[in-house]
């Protein structure tokens, strides 16, 4: 019988360096001989892109906060279904750009969504699908705004306060705090090299623990 993948998905605010490091992570999991499936959220589909060209474009669609968690579960309903499902019973590990930490981060936390209403979707959306393990870096948003701002345009999220960042902050955080054991925390201020060294000693932690 094939063993089941391993989930892995990466989150944070704006500017904590999230593609940077994936393709960090994906090396290293390619390194030990693993075969990884990468994708991201939302999207990871064609369904998924075009809702996500919905979610991140201003203009005359730009979703209401009720709308906008809905099209983020959509998006996510046909990810899971077409893309992570099958990898994961394949054997195949899935390292996934942002998941559903990012709606109670942002939906949630930040536009003020109840926690109540995002379970019921996530129950309904996601059964008993959960990440092995989720990645934060953690940036106050003062540096990753900072970090973010040298980008040509900004996206429907990228031009929020720095107050609204700061609940996705917190958001987060709480979060790895209820479950500690699914969150590997890195402190996403120090320079690229140590992100990257801190990432690989609680990554192999990990793995020694509970992958191969
Ligand atoms: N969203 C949502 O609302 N609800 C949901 O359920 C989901 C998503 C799933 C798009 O996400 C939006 O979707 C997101 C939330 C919402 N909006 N926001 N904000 P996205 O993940 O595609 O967008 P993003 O947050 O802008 O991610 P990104 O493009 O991957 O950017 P990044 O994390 O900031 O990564 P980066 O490009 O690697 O780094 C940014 C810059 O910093 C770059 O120039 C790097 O060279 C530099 N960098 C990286 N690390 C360092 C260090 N350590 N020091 C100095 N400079 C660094």
């Amino acid at each position: 019988m094939i063993e089941r993948g391993k989930f892995i998905t990466l989150e944070g605010g704006e500017g904590v360096g999230k593609s940077t490091n994936l393709a960090f992570l994906q090396a290293r999991l390619l390194d030990a001989g693993i075969d990884v499936r990468v994708t991201r959220e939302p999207g990871g589909t064609p369904l998924g892109e075009a809702i996500r060209s919905l979610l991140l474009n201003e203009g005359p669609t730009a979703p209401s906060a009720l709308a906008e968690v809905l099209l983020v579960f959509a998006a996510r309903a046909q990810h899971i279904q077409e893309v992570i499902e099958p990898a994961l019973a394949a054997g195949r590990w899935v390292l996934c750009d942002r998941f559903t930490d990012a709606t109670y981060a942002y939906q949630g936390f930040a536009r003020g969504l109840s926690q109540s209403a995002i379970a019921t979707l996530e129950s309904l959306v996601q059964g008993s699908l959960q990440p092995d393990l989720t990645v934060l870096l953690d940036l106050p948003p003062s540096i990753g705004l900072k970090r973010a701002s040298q980008r040509a345009e900004l996206d429907r999220f990228e031009v929020e306060d720095e107050a609204f960042f700061n609940r996705v902050r917190e958001g987060y955080l709480t979060r790895s705090l209820e479950n500690p054991e699914r969150w590997l925390v890195i402190n996403a201020g120090q320079d690229l090299e140590g992100v990257q060294r801190a990432l690989a000693q609680g990554f192999s932690s990990w793995m020694a623990s509970h992958g191969s």
